[in-house]
């Protein structure tokens, strides 16, 4: 077992603070990740909090501010399950680096997703017990871990804004996969904001804040948005770009792996598909000739699954012997596709790179 309870073969980007990504075979297959498996995205130490101690304060723009327990916060209002991916902004962020250099960020593969099942408190009923003010805007979260990235150092913190945070879906959850929320993923309590940006998620939330505004935690107001190609980060200001919360429609090729040597005969391509909040995925497409001729994929677990979940998908496809490419593409409800290349979306912090899935791969001759 390696840190944090991790599988031994976890890509450890980082030792401190923990940033880790499975190889990607480990998800394929999987409609839930196992807790060993699941990608981990920390800006700062992960918290050991004895969940006695824990309390949770509601306040802002409220009517009855709150400050709960977790046996409270359990007994007082219903539990709901729901089964959501979480995808960091960075996400394949690698392949944006290869088109041009992206300094000080990690370089994530396209494992920087998982998906869970998660049990918890809804947002909505808990804002509904506290009562929100006319001029409620946005819902603030703020965490116990201080962050030396972020400028000035400060605790992880987002903001959603209240149509989110009242649409039910959006939990305070406390487990995960049926097990108790494991320290690394936020124990006692973190939020999961299903089609959101991973970043978005607080984990060891600790305060929500009702406000007219958006949070101005540095990763709500200053990180996690999308600057133009021409902008320079380290002059970027809050006007700066867009601010990061639905995803685009993304997919990456699970199996076979980059830079594999393949057997001749057929070969059997999968991945993984996500359509970020209410829009569906409707379809993958698999190309061999560069994206000249296309064929379907067989999707996965479907609406058992929930609305928040990815769809897992496979297909067999026939390559000829030599170097080659395989490419995948997926197609959301709105009838939105992914771009071609990544120098098409490349950005200054490498953030959300849905550009076509590729592997290079040989196949043996036979
Ligand atoms: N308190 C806190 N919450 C956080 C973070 C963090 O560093 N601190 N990282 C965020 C980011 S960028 C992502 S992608 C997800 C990752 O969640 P995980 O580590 O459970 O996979 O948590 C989010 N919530
Ligand atoms: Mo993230």
């Amino acid at each position: 077992m390696g840190e944090w309870d991790k599988r031994d073969d976890m890509i450890v980007h980082q030792a401190y603070p923990y940033n880790a990504e499975p190889p990607r075979a480990a998800l394929d297959g999987l409609p839930l990740t196992p807790l060993d498996t699941f990608y981990s995205r920390n800006h700062g130490p992960i918290q050991q909090i004895d969940p006695d101690d824990w309390r949770l304060t509601v306040d802002g723009l409220v009517e009855h501010p709150l400050v709960l327990s977790l046996t409270e916060l359990r007994s007082r209002f219903e539990e709901r399950t729901l089964v959501a991916t979480l995808q960091c902004a960075g996400n394949r962020r690698a392949e944006l680096a290869e088109v041009r250099p992206i300094p000080g960020q990690v370089l994530w593969g396209p494992a920087t997703i998982s998906t869970a099942q998660w049990t918890g408190a809804s947002l909505a009923d808990v804002l509904a017990a506290a009562g929100l003010q006319p001029d409620a805007g946005h819902v603030a979260f703020t965490a116990t871990d201080v962050s030396q990235l972020a400028d000035p150092p400060q605790p992880f913190g987002a903001s959603i804004p209240v149509s989110k945070a009242m649409a039910g879906e959006v939990l305070l959850a406390w487990e995960m996969n049926g097990a108790p929320l494991p320290a690394v993923h936020g124990a006692p309590v973190r939020v999961v904001v299903p089609g959101y940006i991973g970043a978005r998620s607080v984990k060891w939330v600790e305060r929500i804040t009702v406000q007219e505004h958006p949070s101005d935690n540095y990763f709500q107001a200053l990180d996690y948005r999308l600057l133009a190609a021409d902008v320079d980060p380290a002059k970027a200001g809050p006007d700066d770009g867009l601010s990061l919360s639905v995803v685009a429609v993304n997919a990456a090729i699970l199996c076979p792996e980059d830079r594999q040597t393949l057997p001749a005969g057929p070969v059997r391509v999968s991945g993984y598909a996500v359509a970020g909040e209410d829009r569906g995925l409707a379809r993958v497409d698999v190309s061999v000739d560069g994206g000249r001729s296309w064929q379907q994929a067989d999707l996965g677990p479907g609406t058992e699954m929930g609305p928040w979940a990815w769809r897992l998908w496979q297909t067999t496809v026939d390559l000829p012997p030599g170097p080659g490419e395989i490419i995948a593409r997926a197609w959301d409800t709105s009838a939105t596709t992914q771009p071609e290349c990544a120098a098409h979306v490349w950005n200054p912090q490498g953030y959300v790179n849905n550009s076509w899935a590729r592997v290079h791969v040989t196949r043996r001759p036979g």
